[in-house]
């Protein structure tokens, strides 16, 4: 059928549009700025100060762009996306600055888009829109579940429960495990208790601290939208890891499609938003792609700074194995100690004849040391310690890191203070900048090059 005039305005209004768009994106570019790493690695509050420090001016010094002037303003615009609720930055920044709390854990997945207003080196006018995506780190740990069988998942979840330390905050689930045959008629009941008993089994791991990077489905402790949903109604079973389950079963209706689909969908959209690689010109345009990589230690504010040098070191031997295979894919990387909001300040703290580098902050009203509990409104100084020079040392042998996770609290290496958010005296603008580490650095790193 020959096309009909009103085709051919369609058509051509279609593609006018699409050119319009494609030399807007060349002209003033969108970035994507993912952030990403496991519960309480700082994501939240990185993301609120990095939004606080463009829109209101912060002291950037190593950002070129804001401390040269060129950056006229940055304001917040609708996100692009209806179905993804609104980062609530207002409230963040509320909690952080009036309240002195830090945020609490994310539940759900959010999003918010800044632009920034300036001008290029040579003088030309532009826009760059930067897109941030926040969502709960637990959500990480389905990543392995991508290419799982359910029957894989299950096989593995049950040897892990049963071995020590975890057997023990499984006897709950366990037992109730055992009055179930996968064979058996499906029981929406049942199967709603045993998802219960596995998710409380799963919280208690995460609150006793054993090494929660093998417990996934991390949704079940965040399940942001999906809570009771039937998608999240299903839990281990006892099955071979490649039977097939009989239809109507007990094991068919925990392993049913729609129990993981929309686990997958949530993780195939995180997973977009970070695909690495080189990029040919049509890519950039119509397809997000990372070219750089910050890996950041966020809390380098618990150090004092003649240990940031040792803390890098340190993270940078974490992360040799990701920086490779980053490497690979043609994205640049950086590797930084940061504090995206700088809870302490420093002071040399005389012990007998030493003077010591300390750190000085208000610890969360609740925190412990040597026997003291603290009412979270008490300045107090403490010595970190040192790191080891080598960094070698904290992977391999006797004395070994041994976290949070490998010991009893008071054994664990490098327990920290938890802080309270810095107070802030209010400048002459009338809102305090918020205290930071490298944070301008980081930004630098990340959208410098964005707004050359
Ligand atoms: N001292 C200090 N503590 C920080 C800093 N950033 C984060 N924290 C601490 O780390 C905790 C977690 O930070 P969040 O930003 O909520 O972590 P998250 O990655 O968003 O965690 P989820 O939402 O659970 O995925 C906070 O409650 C603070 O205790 C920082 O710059 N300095
Ligand atoms: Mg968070």
């Amino acid at each position: 059928m020959a096309p009909s005039f009103s085709d051919i305005v369609e058509e051509t209004r279609l593609t006018a549009r699409a050119l319009l768009d494609y030399g807007e994106h060349f002209f003033n570019p969108t970035v994507r700025l993912g952030v990403t790493g496991l519960s309480r690695a700082g994501k939240t509050v990185f993301i609120t100060a990095l939004i606080h420090g463009l829109t209101r001016g912060g002291r950037f010094p190593m950002f070129e762009a804001l401390a040269s002037g060129r950056i006229a303003r940055a304001h917040l615009a609708p996100q692009p996306d209806d179905a993804v609720p609104r980062f609530d930055y207002e409230t963040h920044l509320h909690t952080l600055i009036e309240e002195r709390r830090w945020p609490n854990s994310t539940v759900d997945i959010s999003e918010l888009r800044l632009v920034v207003d300036y001008q290029r080196r040579n003088g030309a006018d532009r826009t760059l829109t930067i897109d941030i995506v926040d969502y709960p780190g637990e959500w990480l740990l389905d990543l392995p579940l991508l290419n799982k069988s359910y029957g894989q998942w299950a096989r593995k979840s049950l040897i892990l429960s049963r071995e020590k330390p975890r057997a023990h905050l499984a006897e709950q689930w366990l037992a109730h495990l055992a009055t179930l045959s996968p064979e058996e008629r499906e029981d929406e009941q049942a199967t709603r208790t045993a998802a219960r008993l596995f998710t409380e089994y799963l919280r208690a791991c995460r609150d006793e601290r054993f090494a929660m990077s093998l417990l996934p489905p991390g949704r079940f402790l965040m399940p942001g939208n999906l809570a009771s949903s039937p998608a999240l109604t299903f839990a281990p079973l006892d099955v071979p890891e490649d039977g097939t389950a009989p239809e109507g079963s007990l094991a068919a209706f925990n392993s049913g499609p729609e129990a993981l689909h929309d686990l997958e969908a949530a993780l195939a959209g995180i997973l977009d938003c970070f695909r690495i690689g080189r990029s040919t010109i049509i890519s950039t345009l119509f397809r997000p792609r990372i070219d750089r990589i910050l890996f950041a230690a966020t809390k380098a504010d618990h150090l004092h700074h003649l240990s940031h040098d040792r803390l890098e070191a340190v993270l940078r031997r974490a992360v040799t194995r990701a920086v490779a295979r980053a490497e690979a894919t043609g994205a640049d990387i950086e590797v930084a100690a940061i504090s995206a909001v700088r809870a302490t300040r420093e002071a040399m703290v005389a012990r007998g004849r030493d003077k010591l580098p300390s750190i000085l902050g208000t610890p969360i009203p609740g925190e412990t040391a040597d026997g003291e509990t603290f009412d979270g409104n008490t300045e107090v100084a403490t010595f970190p310690g040192d790191l080891p020079a080598d960094p070698e040392a904290l992977f391999k042998g006797e004395d070994a890191f041994k976290g949070l996770s490998g010991a009893t609290a008071d054994k664990s290496d490098f327990r920290f203070l938890r802080f309270r958010p810095p107070l802030l005296e209010p400048d002459s603008s009338g809102e305090p900048a918020l205290p930071h580490i490298r944070l301008d650095k980081a930004l630098q790193f990340l959208i410098g090059d964005r707004l050359q």
